[in-house]
């Protein structure tokens, strides 16, 4: 390991602190996490899973929902915000006993490089874990940028899926509906059964977790008028999305849930999974993008 893995908070911000605009804390487990503050947006992120746990453009109200049970652990997923979900997607079908959503999300980060510009703070972080090397660059400007590429470091072609599992933060899921994926096929991971275009925007009345495919790069937007805004997803080299909502049942049964968290968040998945999983020659990347906006409606 480089020393940018043992590296405490004083050190990296020696290194890699960008005067007030990024600044490392760690808190009282010693897990270490960025603050960003600039005139365009504040945001969080931590080194364990490479995870981002807020982002709140300037006017408007935070953009991620991180659930209040969360559980700040090396060996568990924090509850909410960005998880990355990486090299397999769900539960890994050859090894059922490993973790849901690979081993991306639990892992410690390295700091890579990190930079400001005129209307952004830039972190990229790093994690190489044979077969790849993983770089996750997250831009927090007035929009969260978030780039996470893969280099397959092997001699033979090696698959992969991924997902950014963003979780956003809403008024009431009943009042809330879900634009840009009226025409995408999906698969209901709840029945098993796949369907056709529904024609009409996304409403909820129940557990929703869905996988849309052949989908096109327009952008995906939560639409909420409760709360006087939209945000927006857009996306690149990403050929499936995943809406999620626990309802009510699920969210009793996770424990680092609240049971009434269901009706203020919902999550929509940048990603590649299933037969839109990306297959990588040796020596060769890929680079999937997610931009995340609050627009007033
Ligand atoms: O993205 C939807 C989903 O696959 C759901 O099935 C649910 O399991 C959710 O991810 C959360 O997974 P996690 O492993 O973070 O509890």
């Amino acid at each position: 390991m480089d020393d940018a893995n043992r590296m405490n908070a004083a050190q990296l911000n020696a290194r890699f602190g960008l005067e007030a605009q990024l600044r490392f804390e760690a808190n009282r487990d010693g897990m270490i996490f960025g603050v960003v503050d600039t005139p365009q947006c504040r945001g969080q992120f931590w080194l364990h899973g490479a995870h981002i746990t807020s982002f709140q453009p300037q006017g408007h109200d935070e953009l991620l929902f991180v659930s209040r049970d969360a559980i700040y652990r090396n060996d568990k997923a924090i509850r909410g915000g960005v998880p990355i979900c990486f090299p397999w997607f769900g539960a890994n079908p050859s090894a059922p006993d490993l973790p849901a959503h690979g081993w991306a999300r639990t892992q410690p980060w390295t700091v890579h490089n990190t930079k400001q510009s005129e209307h952004s703070v830039e972190v990229e972080l790093r994690l190489s874990q044979q077969p790849f090397e993983v770089t996750f660059r997250m831009e927090f400007s007035s929009a969260l940028r978030l780039h996470l590429s893969v280099i397959n470091k092997s001699a033979e072609s090696q698959k992969f899926e991924s997902a950014l599992h963003s979780y956003f933060a809403i008024s009431d899921i009943e009042s809330i509906e879900i634009t840009g994926l009226e025409a995408a096929p999906f698969l209901d991971q709840l029945t098993s059964t796949t369907h056709t275009g529904a024609g009409e925007a996304i409403r909820f009345n129940a557990e929703t977790d869905r996988i849309y495919t052949a989908i096109n790069d327009n952008p995906i937007a939560i639409v909420d008028p409760a709360a006087g805004r939209q945000i927006v997803v857009e996306r690149s080299n990403s050929a499936s999305v995943v809406v999620w909502n626990p309802w009510i049942d699920k969210s009793q049964r996770m424990g680092d849930f609240g049971d009434d968290e269901w009706k203020t968040m919902c999550c929509i998945e940048t990603a590649n999974i299933g037969a839109e999983c990306i297959e990588l020659p040796a020596g060769k990347s890929h680079c999937m993008t997610a931009c995340h906006r609050a627009d007033v409606v």
